[in-house]
């Protein structure tokens, strides 16, 4: 069994994988070692990862990226038009007011949900993996924003479900590189000693997270958690993209933004832009014959980029003045800095954080690196087939939790409200919530301040039904026992329920300082006291932001065949390919390995089959099923066969008359 970390990131992931030895990050089919977390879609086939990218800017339309920015999201949320900036595909309204992808596939229009569109990605994830490991891969831990609300955890959980692997764990950005700190650290402090505390700061494509960790021998407990949600790589590129958009249309009069080839081409123009700015403090930006056959060139000075994003540069410090704050610790208690994230080269970004801080930062990580790997350790932690030195992970709720229930009529003083779960409470955990109740009754969860949600959302989690509740024969209330948990994903559920009798029960009383004492002749005092026991299970009906069973069936199957599908068009590429080899082959060996073993009849007869072969796949062939392919090749060994047969009774002579002369 494979033990498998993933940093689900908005431009890029990155998979790890756990081994003997330690934790690699495994490469994909074209040898990069992380991935485009994009897909598109064609005629004959999707292209997920590498051949979504490399297809992008001939397939806009029908090209999806920044894929995790989709996770449970509802249509009619604002903050959409923010994403919409970045992703070129039109995003429509899904099933149930869902958040979608519309897309032309296999010819045809087809609205695909955020969720669906993760599971297409994670399955490629799951064959990437599986190929570099010659394993089947099923166990793996991802990451997200720990600002994911309990829908977004849901949609990647179920998109996961969907790509056939088993999520162990969903675990927030940061925590997975704290881990991966912390797990390697031999010097962390024990006992008595004052924890260790890191911020860690992650600054990608699309956001921005500091988390204040407190490490200690064996365990980590994050503090605190800050972020901005947009604030990354892609708003830099975007104040690039507007700046060249409005010189270009002065310089060379043409407008971008009305040629969505265009605007890509620039985007992929400024973005290598950034990245040499973080290095040099001047380049060239050159797109040849960007639109309306213009070669569109110019310079920008690293200063200028910086003057560009002056907005988003003023608001570095937010983050990390929240997260102080939230920990209730000033600069001076954090003993290191960490950063990764690929944004954190931007040479203006670590001069912020480095002043604010007023200390050196550390780049101890792999900044590109860091998640996945944490992610693979957290893996192995949880996998039973892998041995790895233990270590506690405690996380927190990022937003506070409230159940909501009707007021019983018996009981008219009753709350109908409770905030179960606050900002900062650990994860995982678990409450028991009591109600004295002579009938089945509804709870309802929701985030007590949707105001600090990510955007405006609907702040509702789930609606818990709970049966079996009736009075007792003395018309009683039912004591009634809810189990509510935030799982290791960080989702809500409230995982049982039971009642509960009060039954009187004598206990010893213990006095003090007889302890030692063992007069047997004394009987012990007791009291009488009431104490709860456990009578029997309440059922609960759980609706949550989950899809439901039956639509997570069809989606798998529906994901089943689309792999197929692909696998199917992959496989008749690989034979015509095959069929142009061998006709190339056969060719060459005609002129020397055959060439004693034919006529000049033969031969010129072979040589013309071969050349209608090749114009065949050019023409008719060029685009056939697999079947035919394979036949076309059989077709041409059975006419060289003849030959092919001459020469191997040679060589076989040959070989047996080395031996003969061996054996003399
Ligand atoms: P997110 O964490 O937001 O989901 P991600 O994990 O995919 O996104 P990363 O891989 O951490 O993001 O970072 C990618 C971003 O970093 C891109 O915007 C990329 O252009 C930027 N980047 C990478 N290298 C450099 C560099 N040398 N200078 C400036 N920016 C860089
Ligand atoms: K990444
Ligand atoms: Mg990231």
């Amino acid at each position: 069994m494979s033990v498998v970390g993933v940093d689900l990131g908005a431009l890029n992931t990155v998979i790890a994988v756990a081994r003997n030895r330690g934790v690699d990050v495994i490469t994909n089919e074209v040898s990069n070692r992380a991935t485009p977390s994009m897909v598109g879609f064609g005629p004959k086939s999707r292209y997920l990862g590498e051949a979504a990218k490399t297809q992008e800017i001939s397939n806009l339309k029908n090209t999806v990226s920044g894929l995790k920015r989709l996770a449970g999201r509802k249509f009619n949320e604002p903050e959409l038009d923010i994403e919409r900036q970045f992703i070129s595909a039109d995003l429509v309204e899904a099933r149930g007011g869902e958040l979608g992808a519309r897309v032309k596939y296999l010819g045809q229009d087809e609205v695909f949900t955020g969720t669906q569109l993760i599971a297409m990605f994670l399955s490629k994830v799951r064959q990437t993996a599986s190929a570099e490991l010659k394993l089947p891969v099923s166990d793996v831990v991802v990451s997200v924003p720990p600002w994911f609300t309990d829908a977004q955890r849901r949609s990647i959980m179920d998109a996961a479900e969907i790509a056939g692997l088993k999520l162990l764990r969903l675990m927030n950005d940061t925590t997975a590189t704290a881990l991966g700190y912390g797990i390697t650290k031999t010097d962390l402090p024990t006992g008595e000693e004052k924890p260790r505390r890191v911020a860690f700061i992650d600054i990608g494509h699309s956001n921005y997270t500091c988390s204040i960790v407190a490490f200690k021998k064996g365990e980590l407990t994050v503090l605190s958690t800050a972020y901005d949600r947009h604030f990354g790589g892609r708003n830099f590129d975007k104040a690039l993209i507007d700046h060249f958009a409005k010189e270009f249309k002065e310089k060379y009069k043409i407008d971008v933004y009305t040629n969505p080839k265009a605007y890509f081409r620039v985007a992929a123009g400024v973005e290598k832009l950034k990245k040499i700015l973080s290095a040099n403090a001047q380049s060239v930006l050159n797109i040849e014959s960007v639109m309306n056959d213009v070669d569109a060139s110019s310079t920008m000075k690293r200063e200028e980029l910086e003057e560009l994003v002056m907005p988003l540069l003023s608001r570095v410090t937010i983050p990390l003045e929240q997260a102080l704050a939230d920990a209730g610790l000033s600069k001076s208690d954090i003993d290191a800095i960490e950063l990764v994230g690929g944004c954190t080269r931007v040479p203006s970004l670590k001069d912020k954080i480095a002043e604010f801080f007023g200390k050196p930062l550390s780049f101890t990580l792999n900044q590109d690196e860091a998640v996945a790997r944490g992610c693979a350790f957290a893996c192995a932690i949880l996998s039973p087939v892998f041995k790895v030195r233990d270590f506690s992970v405690h996380d927190i709720v990022s937003y506070p939790i409230e159940f909501t229930w009707e007021q019983s009529n018996d009981i008219p003083d009753e709350d109908t409200s409770l905030t179960v779960f606050n900002k900062n409470n650990a994860v995982p955990s678990t409450k028991i919530l009591t109600f004295y109740r002579k009938d089945p009754f509804d709870l309802e969860a929701k985030y007590a301040e949707p105001n600090k949600l990510p955007g405006v959302m609907d702040p509702w989690i789930g609606r818990f039904s709970v049966k079996g509740v009736k009075a007792d024969s003395k018309n009683d209330f039912m004591i009634c026992k809810l189990k509510a948990r935030v799982n290791l994903h960080g989702v809500l559920n409230v995982e049982s329920g039971y009642w509960v009798e009060e039954v009187e029960v004598e206990e010893e009383i213990k006095e003090e300082g007889d302890a030692m004492e063992t007069d047997e002749n004394v009987k012990p005092k007791t009291r009488k006291v009431k104490k709860q026991v456990k009578g029997g299970d309440l059922p609960v009906l759980s609706t949550t932001a989950t899809i439901d069973q039956t639509l997570k069936n069809i989606y798998m199957e529906r994901e089943i065949e689309m792999v197929m599908e692909d696998k199917l068009v992959a496989d008749t590429e690989d034979r015509k390919n095959a069929l142009e080899e061998y006709i190339y082959e056969l060719r060459g060996k005609l002129d020397d390995l055959y060439s004693e073993f034919a006529s000049g009849d033969e031969k010129s007869r072979l040589r013309s089959i071969l050349d209608d072969a090749e114009n065949w796949l050019y023409e008719e062939g060029e685009d056939t099923t697999k079947a035919v392919y394979v036949s076309k090749i059989e077709e041409l060994r059975s006419y060289a066969g003849p030959i092919a047969q001459r020469y191997f009774d040679r060589e076989e002579e040959k070989r047996q008359a080395e031996i003969a002369k061996q054996q003399e």
